[in-house]
């Protein structure tokens, strides 16, 4: 490993060449025609974008180090989506928002800090090394949160839910920990 690529690996964590596929359940089949993707909660107005929609919205390109608590990560993966900052740009946010439930197929949901969901890396993708995104990583779109361990980075996504309290996620529920910061190996609570 050479010495940048040794500090850019958290501890306990090894290097992988190839993203590994990896969730819990079935791979969802998607009918485009019939999704869409909610920003609900508090908020002033709900907001439903069907694809069409989602992809019209202004989009950018991302270069990441991803960490799974399984202990493989991956430095420099290449995204290309919608950031979250650009996602809340569309709603007005109701006084006493502080946190985010991701929300995906099969009722998957991952939970973030509404400041850590905003950070400026954050994306929603829908295109991943060069080419469209395939099922197995999250098509037709996935959260990428590069400063979580990547369980927080839900596929297969289908809204986000605005909060005033913090309601635990999918893999939070089962023990995961609940911030998940990979440089303090926050791995389980
Ligand atoms: N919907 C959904 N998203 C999920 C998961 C899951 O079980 N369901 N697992 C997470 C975990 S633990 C990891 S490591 C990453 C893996 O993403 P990849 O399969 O694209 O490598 O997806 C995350 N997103
Ligand atoms: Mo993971």
């Amino acid at each position: 490993m050479t010495t940048d690529a040794r500090a850019r690996t958290p501890p306990g964590q090894r290097l992988v060449a190839r993203m590994p596929v990896l969730h819990y359940g079935p791979i969802p089949r998607v009918d485009l025609a019939r999704w869409d993707f909610r920003l609900f909660g508090l908020v002033e107005e709900e907001v439903r974008w069907d694809y069409a929609q989602f992809r019209a919205l202004p989009s950018r390109s991302l270069t990441a180090d991803i960490h799974c608590v399984t202990g493989w990560s991956m430095l420099d993966t290449r995204w290309e989506g919608v950031s979250t900052r650009e996602v809340i740009r569309h709603v007005r946010l109701r006084p006493g928002a502080r946190y985010v439930l991701v929300h995906a197929e099969h009722g998957f949901t991952a939970n973030l800090p509404l400041d850590v969901f905003l950070a400026e890396d954050n994306l929603f993708a829908w295109g991943y090394d060069g080419r469209e995104l395939s099922p197995e990583h999250g098509w037709p779109l996935r959260l990428v949160v590069p400063s979580r361990y990547f369980w927080k980075s839900a596929k297969w996504v289908r809204g986000v839910e605005f909060l005033d309290h913090d309601v635990p996620g999918f893999w939070e529920r089962a023990g995961y920990h609940n911030e998940g910061d990979p440089w303090q190996e926050q791995r389980y609570g």
